[in-house]
């Protein structure tokens, strides 16, 4: 049920703060307030803060600062109250127990913003980054989350959207009413150069959209070598932490250590695995089964080469198995020669500014998303694909010489992909499982 009153405390509950936000929405809402909000005056007007207190029947649980709004000019677009109180766990708890038993009921997560999109205040897109601007948990996680948070995402697809259905709707009315001459007849000549128009802006939004994907979900990175090379000591110092076991025994890594770091223009999401050689031994044939995984999965591989000794078949072996991967060759114990090598590193000394340097040169490119609209998630990217993938079944058919009456398929679908993204076109079991990723009163 939309309609009915629902209440949640939006602050964190994990431990106590100076103040705590409980939510109320709905159309009961100030008729709850009543009940349990004693101030000066019991009729409350939109857009104010009132002092006063919160009661449980005669007893003042807490001196508060509500503030109030009248729906639609609300987040919900709903009338919608917020309890500032103090942020006790006890009183924060208490005060939303009171609006449960004044009439409202519990939120579930992510149910303001649900309602917020159903009663049409932002579009699924912004929604989406409402979720992710809390989830941020760096810069440009946030940078970009606060980009499409403003609806750019509907910007950048709107103008596509609307050449399209104009398309759409020409060529239906074509064939409906031929009789309509005041509607010109479109002909496959000149919707060609329309569509590959539209082809150029969809990879550009598709490319923007992976990087920005790369900002958000970071790299997973796998540090590969034969065993003794120093990849462990790598990991650690990339951390600046004595995370991985580190000796000068050959084959000490035997599991997948990970940890994750930040660097100026990526995260990577490191995995230290167990040197690649011939061996016998089962513990660490396992581990060596796990370290090739691992390269499977990555999509950046560093290979650690020994600067000090001369490349061996282990090592060529490993450069074979790496060829077609996104990787990064270093060479390490840069300390013990004298020549300087390209990316020559010591890791054990943490000198290793030569690797960050080149994985932040990697991906420098990638920071254009944050400076231009971007699709931000799988779901959005997904989409805008099988669109693509539509826009380039139209093209075929334009060359093919396809009746236009059959090319519209492909562009209706082209159109509701597009719809889609932004929610204008969703099931409801899509929405019920993107909200539930969200925090309780938001
Ligand atoms: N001189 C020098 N020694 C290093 C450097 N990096 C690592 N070592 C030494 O090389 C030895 C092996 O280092 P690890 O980091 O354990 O090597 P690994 O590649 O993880 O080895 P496995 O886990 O056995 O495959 C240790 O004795 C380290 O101290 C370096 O930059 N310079
Ligand atoms: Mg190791």
């Amino acid at each position: 049920m939309l309609n009915d009153t629902i209440a949640a405390v939006s602050t964190s509950l994990i431990a106590p703060g100076a103040i705590s936000v409980i939510r109320m929405s709905g159309d009961e809402t100030f008729e709850i307030l009543k009940k349990i909000f004693r101030s000066n005056t019991d009729t409350y007007e939109g857009y104010r803060i009132y002092h006063g207190f919160i009661m449980d029947g005669d007893l003042k649980v807490d001196e508060v600062l509500v503030s109030t709004f009248v729906g639609p000019k609300s987040y919900t677009g709903e009338d919608m109250a917020e309890i500032n109180c103090h942020g006790g766990l006890y009183v924060t708890r208490k005060i939303l127990t009171l609006c449960l038993k004044a009439g409202c009921r519990q939120a579930i997560n992510g149910e303001f913003t649900k309602r917020a999109f159903l009663n049409g205040k932002m579009d699924l897109t912004q929604a989406e980054a409402v979720n992710d601007l809390i989830m941020a948990d760096n810069r440009d996680n946030a940078r970009l989350a606060v980009n499409s948070l403003s609806g750019s995402i509907r910007r950048l697809l709107m103008p596509l959207m609307d050449e399209v259905v104009q398309i759409i709707s020409n060529i239906e009315v074509n064939i409906d009413y031929p009789e309509y001459d005041d509607v010109g007849i479109i002909t496959s000549n000149e919707i060609k150069p329309m569509v590959a128009d539209w082809l150029i802006q969809c990879d550009h939004i598709l490319s923007v959209a992976e990087s920005s994907l790369i900002i958000k979900e970071g790299i997973k990175t796998a540090i590969v070598g034969k065993p003794n090379v120093g990849k462990s000591s790598l990991l650690n110092a990339l951390l600046a932490e004595d995370k991985a076991i580190v000796t000068d025994i050959a084959g000490t890594t035997r599991d997948l250590v990970e940890g994750d770091i930040h660097l100026q223009n990526v995260t990577l999401h490191l995995v230290d695995t167990a040197g690649i050689h011939e061996t016998d031994n089962t513990i660490e044939k396992i581990g060596i089964e796990k370290s090739i995984e691992a390269i499977k999965q990555a999509q950046l591989v560093i290979v650690v080469l020994d600067a000090s000794r001369d490349m061996d078949e282990q090592d060529r072996e490993l450069l074979d198995l790496t060829a077609n991967k996104n990787r990064i060759i270093v060479y390490n114990k840069q300390d013990l020669v004298a020549d300087k090598l390209p990316l020559g590193i010591s890791a054990a000394n943490c000198e290793i500014d030569q690797l960050t340097d080149k994985i932040n040169e990697m991906f420098a490119s990638n920071q254009v998303a944050l400076s231009q609209p971007a699709l931000t998630n799988e779901r959005q990217i997904a989409l805008m694909t099988e669109a693509r993938d539509s826009m380039i079944a139209v093209r075929d058919s334009l060359e093919e010489g396809v009746p236009l009456d059959l090319v519209n398929e492909d562009l209706e679908n082209v159109y509701r992909c597009m719809r889609e993204i932004l929610g204008q076109y969703s099931k409801e079991d899509l929405l019920d499982e993107i909200f539930s990723r969200f925090c309780v009163g938001k």
